[in-house]
């Protein structure tokens, strides 16, 4: 165990632990090991600050608060309203919008109740497909959204030569649009590396007697930021993760602007998909909103948008393809073919994970392969720059990428790239 990991505060809740579950909190123990000591590039996963994970770790798990402050089925709850309502105005701050409801246990949540506050079973509706960059929560098959709801979709399509190919085509949402008069269209992806154009879906929408429905969780953090434009006012209804670029506690949040909307919102996740609210997350997401009102945020941000610039342009220099030509945003998506067409994204994210640098195989548009396959990985920078990496120190991980992936995962590289890993990691220690 590092110094700088029994030192820390997850260590010091740990001894605790340990006193009560020595089991349990060995296995803690050693994850929080790997996270110390392993590079971070998944680009939904993130360090939450101590203080996020102190509030999630509090007393306020133990109390029942079915309702919503002020209107509870339970007593007792006159705490439990005062950090619902502060999370509530806090994330209405932070994104400037006039309703938000914070008790959605996950994005997947959040968005099964903003389907039902916006459509009937068996409506149409309009995303991006999943192996697109979409979200199994935006249609997929065996998903509640594909299972009771009727999608269609718009298409990214694979093309090197002109990557521009590989964007959104607003043109072709519009022809999907008229086509198919969806109830609903929604917008925000899980791979994309693109600026949204929220007042673009908005006017499309319209012409179709639509709702917009922006699904934010990637984004979040840097829409919080102003480093990426606002779903407001253009959407109807928003949703969004809260522990991605956001750097919250794991869950989900439902924002609108429309009084009529909010109070199908607020039905459709209590009662209509949730029980009893987890307080102690909810305490936990108006810690992370606070977080994110300070001017710290706002710089934290503009590193994470500089770093995934200067990833995605060392992977190129080092032969690399980024779908799309590039990023705009927090995340990239490595195209391996160019660099070797039998080379999958499997193969690459376990030889990565050896070498301490945590990927994840992600599809490219038309990616032949399936997603257990696939031919492309996701990369994103929120994590790192959370650790304090910096421009120079993305340079340095996209040739350890190059060097394991070149070598095929040869042992000796992996065991010396791994080494290599290590100590940038005890140069820049996490602060649980
Ligand atoms: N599973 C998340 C991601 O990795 O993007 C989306 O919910």
């Amino acid at each position: 165990m590092s110094t700088q990991t029994t030192q820390s505060i997850d260590s010091a809740i740990l001894d605790s632990l340990a006193a009560a579950d020595p089991q349990v909190a060995d296995i803690v123990r050693a994850e929080a090991e790997r996270q110390e000591y392993t590079i971070e590039l998944i680009a939904s996963e993130n360090h939450a600050s101590p203080a996020v994970t102190i509030a999630a770790g509090t007393c306020m798990t133990n109390k029942y608060a079915e309702g919503y402050p002020g209107r509870r089925y339970y007593g007792g709850c006159a705490h439990h309203d005062q950090v619902e309502q502060l999370a509530r105005d806090r994330a209405k701050e932070l994104f400037g919008c006039r309703f938000a409801n914070v008790q959605p246990h996950s994005g997947a949540t959040a968005n099964a109740a903003a389907f039902m506050a916006i459509m009937e079973p068996g409506d149409t509706f309009l995303s991006l497909v999943l192996k697109d960059g979409g979200h199994l929560s935006h249609g997929m098959h065996l998903n509640f959204s594909g299972i009771f709801y009727n999608p269609v979709h718009y298409a990214l399509h694979y093309d090197k030569d002109h990557p521009q190919h590989e964007q959104i085509d607003y043109e072709s949402v519009r022809k999907a649009a008229h086509e198919h008069k969806p109830k609903a269209i929604l917008c925000g992806y899980s791979a994309y590396s693109r600026e949204i154009d929220f007042a673009k879906f908005r006017e499309i929408a319209d012409e179709v007697g639509a709702v917009l429905m922006a699904d934010i969780a990637h984004i979040a953090g840097l829409v919080a930021a102003g480093e990426h434009p606002s779903p407001f006012p253009h959407a109807h209804i928003v949703t969004t993760t809260t522990h991605k670029s956001l750097r919250g506690p794991r869950g989900g949040l439902i924002m609108t602007n429309d009084e009529d909307l909010n109070k199908l919102i607020n039905r459709n996740v209590f009662p209509g998909v949730q029980g009893g609210p987890l307080m102690h997350i909810i305490t936990a997401k108006a810690v992370a909103f606070g977080e994110a009102l300070k001017p710290e945020f706002k710089a934290y941000q503009q590193q994470v948008k500089k770093n995934a610039k200067a990833l995605a342009s060392a992977m190129t220099s080092n032969g690399f393809r980024i779908t799309s030509g590039g990023t705009d945003n927090h995340l990239m998506l490595v195209d391996l073919t160019v660099k070797d067409e039998e080379l999958t994204g499997k193969e690459a994210e376990k030889w990565l994970e050896d070498a301490g640098l945590i990927t994840n195989k992600n599809g490219i548009p038309d990616d032949p392969r399936s997603p257990m396959i696939t031919s492309g990985l996701r990369l994103g920078t929120p994590a790192t720059t959370t650790r304090g990496f910096k421009e120079s120190e993305m340079s340095t991980i996209a040739e350890w990428i190059n060097r394991v992936i070149e070598s095929k995962g040869d042992d000796s590289t992996i065991a010396t790239v791994r080494g290599e890993v290590k100590s940038l990691c005890e140069r820049f220690p996490l602060h649980h």
